[in-house]
């Protein structure tokens, strides 16, 4: 259950409902998601795609998107084609994660693995074609936004994603994997990475294309900073907490593949309370945006009270 104190904020006059935000920003993603990838030749490669690509999720990173552009001042429609691309990014990163060669897994979003489904040549290239896929659709779908502006997203989420990002983040993960003494500060490297990344992104790039000022892209990067580790030290305390069928995924990994994480480090109370003096601090650099911020503002409690 979700601690819905947490989520409805009053500013006085209105509540906000962060369940029936999640529940409509949701099914407008599932629709344009839908629509961005149809069927085509080749069939098997498509079926592939669509089949991870589809398969729920919370679609947390396209509605961070959504909520930052409407925040600055922008429109759904500005952001559609990023947030969509956002999730296609992040599929893939999990189909790719999900492989023999890295966490070899056989279970996703309570389905089996793209592998498990299409073998192993097919779940690569699944995952190639939707990264490829993702920065075409920014550039060939993205209306009524200045060029320079979309110019801009590529290019931040073109590192977010590569060496200096996401792929950065793995490697590392991969290089700790068995060792004991691995540091603090190596797991943070990990996590500000593999998962802080593509969060950040999310939120920076709904702003740019908003035409959020450099100070403002400056608070929502922090902002998104401060909630990827949060989400990270809260996905550590699930592995241990949540059973497979909450998580859609094999439970208690980490433990079995003898990973350093926060709760095996700090321990799970402590884990717990770094996790919200996150929160805090995320959602501290939003107050210059008043009430328009209160979809962020929820968005950051409800990472930490998530149970799947
Ligand atoms: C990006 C080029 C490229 C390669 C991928 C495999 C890899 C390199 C990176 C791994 C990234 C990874 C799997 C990070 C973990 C992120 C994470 C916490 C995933 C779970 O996210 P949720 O809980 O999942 O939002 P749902 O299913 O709800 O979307």
């Amino acid at each position: 259950m979700i601690a819905t104190d947490n989520l409805q904020q009053t500013n006085g006059k209105a509540k906000f409902d962060l369940l029936v935000y999640l529940q409509a920003k949701k099914q407008l993603c599932e629709t344009a998601l839908d629509a961005a990838l149809p069927m085509q030749y080749p069939d098997k490669i498509y079926e592939a795609m669509r089949y991870s690509l589809l398969a729920g999720g919370k679609r947390l990173r396209p509605i961070l998107c959504l909520a930052t552009c409407e925040m600055i001042g922008g429109t759904i429609d500005m952001a559609m084609p990023t947030a969509c691309a956002m999730e296609m990014i992040h599929t893939m990163s999990l189909i790719h994660d999900d492989l023999p060669a890295m966490d070899n897994d056989d279970y996703r979003r309570g389905k089996l693995t793209n592998h498990k489904v299409y073998g192993e040549d097919v779940a690569i290239l699944a995952g190639d074609g939707l990264l490829a896929y993702a920065f075409e659709h920014i550039a060939t779908k993205t209306e009524n936004v200045p060029p320079e502006r979309i110019l801009k997203v590529i290019s931040h989420l073109g590192r977010a994603v590569g060496a200096a990002g996401l792929v950065g983040g793995q490697v590392v993960d991969l290089e700790s994997e068995g060792k004991s003494d691995v540091s603090l500060e190596t797991l943070t490297y990990i996590h500000n990475h593999k998962t802080g990344a593509l969060l950040e992104a999310c939120v920076v790039c709904g702003g740019i294309l908003a035409g959020a000022s450099p100070e403002e892209i400056q608070r929502l990067s922090r902002y998104a900073k401060n909630i990827g580790l949060a989400f990270q030290i809260i996905d550590d305390i699930l592995d241990v907490t949540a059973t497979q069928e909450q998580l859609g995924k094999t439970a208690g990994k980490d433990l079995q593949a003898q990973k350093v994480t926060y709760p095996s480090l700090w321990g799970i109370e402590e884990s717990r309370k770094q996790a919200q003096r996150l929160i805090e601090a995320a959602c501290a650099e939003l107050a210059p945006f008043k009430d328009k911020a209160q979809p962020l503002i929820a968005l950051a409690y409800f990472i930490t009270s998530r149970n799947h």
